[in-house]
């Protein structure tokens, strides 16, 4: 942790979080993790979805892996990165490399699908689960969504289900090699439920907040939930 950022543990005896919310946000949290631990869906689906479901409307399949930002491409060495994680949290955290790289590690296969029609099949994502991050911070019961913010001045949202997700990680690496430049490195968000404008690229800080702030493209008219199975592109 970077000097003293991050709070101690704290007595999670009292305060906030011993409140009926604050329980309910703790049992619900467990059980997605336990759901997930089972490979069990959030929907309700056990497993996969079939083959046929799997390519949204109006997706094609390609192979390659493109590239889009709004043309800045910052360059951020690992040794310079910091990810802040704060707002309606009892444990705000400033997080160097190190301290990223020594939280609980996972590889997770997703599928991409972008607005711009792509999707992108089998993609193996290394980092650390929202969930991990979650435990970290502890986000307050009245915390229902998330603004994500980049190193490039980008920013997105999403509620809190969309971030607290059993696919959901802060990804380092794709396909077994460091996450490029180009594509968010050293680290980026993955929400694969959700059009890939929502996975924030060179991330560098993540706000809790009881309010919904819209991003840079959901204030330019895009969808504010995204889901790529629902077609929910343009607002
Ligand atoms: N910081 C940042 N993140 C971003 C963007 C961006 O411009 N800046 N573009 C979004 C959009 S519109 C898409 S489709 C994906 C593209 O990711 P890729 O370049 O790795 O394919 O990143 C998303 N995350
Ligand atoms: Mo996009």
């Amino acid at each position: 942790m970077a000097s003293d950022d991050r709070k101690t543990g704290g007595d999670r005896t009292t305060g906030d979080e011993d409140g009926l919310l604050g329980q309910v946000r703790r049992k619900l949290i467990d059980t997605k993790r336990k759901w997930a631990a089972e490979g069990r869906g959030l929907s309700g689906r056990t497993g996969p979805r079939p083959e046929a479901e799997r390519l949204p409307a109006g997706q094609r399949l390609v192979t390659n892996f493109p590239v889009l930002d709004l043309g800045i491409q910052p360059e951020i060495r690992p040794g310079d990165w910091e990810l802040t994680v704060a707002g309606a949290v009892e444990n705000p955290v400033t997080l160097r490399w190190a301290d990223f790289q020594a939280l609980p590690q996972v590889r997770m296969r997703s599928d991409i699908h972008c607005v711009t029609t792509w999707s992108r099949y089998d993609n193996d994502w290394d980092g650390v689960s929202a969930f991990a991050l979650m435990d970290l911070v502890q986000p307050k019961p009245e915390a229902r969504f998330v603004l994500l913010h980049s190193y490039d001045g980008y920013t997105t949202n999403l509620d809190l289900d969309g971030f607290a997700d059993d696919d959901v990680l802060l990804a380092h690496a794709w396909q077994g090699e460091p996450l490029t430049r180009e594509h968010g490195g050293p680290v980026r968000l993955v929400v694969p439920k959700r059009y890939f404008w929502k996975s924030a690229k060179w991330i560098r800080r993540i706000e809790f907040s009881e309010t919904d702030q819209p991003g840079f493209w959901e204030v330019r008219g895009y969808h504010n939930y995204a889901d790529p199975f629902e077609e929910e592109r343009y607002s």
